[in-house]
């Protein structure tokens, strides 16, 4: 079993509903466990075309491989109405990104693991210094925590919801 980090975005309607959906869709998913989620933050968009975004980070422990679990976050976007043929930057649904598949590097066309720009982001170091702030990022070999100290406080990056989706599948199951 291999603990995994994944980005969770989305700026286009229901955003919370759409993050909401992927994450139900992707814990249906044999050999994917959700073991621990960010808080949900609003974010302003980085290089992206649109409003701002809805973010968060998921930690997972998963028995797939990190193609295997690639091809289902593919799967799980297209499920929640993304189409697969898309441009970089361009409004969307959902976007579900491997940001970091235990310790391993990978460096192939279609998988690059960590995530090329995680280390850049604001609205990914967060959240994922958040669940994990002593993680170390595999390609600097720096903390997560520190990784975030050294990021200018813009673009702005804000809580929305502590325990977003748990609270939101209770309610639900009660109605
Ligand atoms: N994702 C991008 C580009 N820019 N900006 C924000 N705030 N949040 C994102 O998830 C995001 C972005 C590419 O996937
Ligand atoms: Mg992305
Ligand atoms: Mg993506």
């Amino acid at each position: 079993m291999i603990r995994a980090y994944l980005g969770l975005g989305g700026n286009v309607g229901d955003r919370q509903g759409a993050l909401e959906q992927a994450l139900s869709l992707l814990v249906c998913r044999p050999g994917i466990q959700l073991l621990r989620l960010s808080s949900l933050y609003e974010t302003e968009p980085v290089e992206a075309v649109g409003g701002w975004f809805f973010n968060s980070v998921a930690e997972v422990e998963t028995s797939l491989g990190p193609h295997e679990l690639l091809t289902v976050l593919g799967e799980v976007e297209e499920a929640c109405g993304r189409p697969r043929l898309r441009e970089r930057g361009e409004a969307r649904m959902v976007d579900l990104d491997l940001l970091l598949y235990g310790s391993r590097i990978i460096a192939e066309p279609h998988l690059q693991v960590p995530h090329p720009r995680m280390h850049l982001r604001r609205f990914v170091l967060l959240p994922l210094a958040e669940l994990d702030p002593g993680l170390v990022h595999p390609g600097s070999g720096t903390r997560v925590s520190d990784l975030l100290a050294h990021l200018p406080k813009l673009p702005e990056v804000r809580v929305v919801a502590r325990e977003w989706f748990a609270a939101r599948a209770g309610k639900r199951s009660v109605s």
